[in-house]
């Protein structure tokens, strides 16, 4: 399989911004990229198994077709993800979050656990109480806070890249 190459993917500095109406396959395989290279296939079951959390009020902002909402998502904390993968948030550097079409977002550490407000970063499974279909993401990022463009709600995660920081 292929990995991203350790220079910086051109999402990091913002999208061309169109976005896909339609999932590039239907292939819902994720796969985990941890710090030492290695890899790990988990599955919506494998998360769902994982302590779920719910975050309301979501919006959806595009730019190109309005807002949409408001959602309730419900998913997997990254703190949560991390443990079940025997890391250590404190540990980590960054996460890239990479979809099938090769979109993504870089999660840094300050956020990974979210704020006070209760609404943390997601990788999510649930819109409205029920499960995402694949055309809604199946598998989506959302981070309750972006309410610009949508461009950290990223759908059909495929990727989960977790960079450690050596010195730390
Ligand atoms: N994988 C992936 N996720 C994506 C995009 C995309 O092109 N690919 N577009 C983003 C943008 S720019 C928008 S506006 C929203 C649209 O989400 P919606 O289809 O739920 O309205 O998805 C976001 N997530
Ligand atoms: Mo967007």
């Amino acid at each position: 399989m292929s990995v991203l190459p350790s220079s910086e993917p051109e999402w990091v500095h913002g999208h061309p911004h169109e976005p896909n109406p339609a999932p590039p396959s239907s292939d819902p395989t994720l796969t985990v990229v941890l710090p030492n290279g290695s890899t790990k296939m988990i599955s919506v079951a494998d998360l769902a198994r994982l302590p779920q959390h719910l975050v309301t009020d979501c919006y959806i902002v595009s730019t190109g077709h309005g807002r949409s909402g408001p959602f309730q998502f419900s998913g997997v904390r990254f703190p949560d993800l991390l443990s079940a993968l025997a890391l250590n948030l404190s540990q980590v550097q960054y996460i890239d979050v990479v979809a099938a079409d090769g979109f993504g977002a870089r999660l840094v550490p300050g956020e990974l656990a979210g704020g006070p407000d209760g609404r943390p970063p997601l990788l999510a499974l649930r819109i409205n109480d029920r499960l995402m279909v694949r055309d809604e993401g199946l598998v989506r990022l959302i981070t309750p806070n972006e309410t610009d463009d949508a461009l950290r709600q990223v759908k059909w995660v495929s990727q989960i890249i977790v960079k450690t920081d050596p010195l730390r």
